[in-house]
């Protein structure tokens, strides 16, 4: 997927701002962030949507929220809590279609989110 920005990051060819990376995750702060901590969580290969996984995803959608926890108490904010969230499609904001876990922490929150 050559004209998608985060598999641009992925293959180095823009280089975000990384706190975390495995053979399958890389994680990278949100260039506007909307909290002290703003990171995102992306699968290495393309998917354009949560709507896109399957079942054969279901271990790879965990590690994606096992690296926010981890990203979590490296941030310093694990105990006093975050908040992780995955749009999907338009009404839920997504602006950008390859998949991706928000990690938002650092303020207090409201509920529901806007
Ligand atoms: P969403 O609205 O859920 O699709 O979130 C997309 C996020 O991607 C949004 O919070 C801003 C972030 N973003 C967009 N372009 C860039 C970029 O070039 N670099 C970084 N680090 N983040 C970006």
């Amino acid at each position: 997927m050559a004209e998608c920005l985060f598999c641009r990051m992925v293959s180095g060819e823009i280089a975000p701002d990384v706190v975390y990376e495995d053979e399958d995750l890389l994680a990278f702060r949100d260039v506007n962030p909307q909290a002290p901590t703003h990171v995102l969580v992306i699968p290495k290969r393309h998917v354009a949507t949560l709507n896109d996984m399957e079942i054969a995803d279901a271990e790879l959608i965990g590690r994606m929220h096992l690296a926010a926890r981890h990203i979590a108490r490296e941030e310093g904010i694990a105990e006093r809590g975050y908040r992780t969230v995955i749009n999907c499609n338009a009404e839920a904001g997504q602006s950008v279609f390859h998949v991706h876990l928000h990690l938002l922490g650092g303020r207090p929150m409201g509920w529901p989110p806007g």
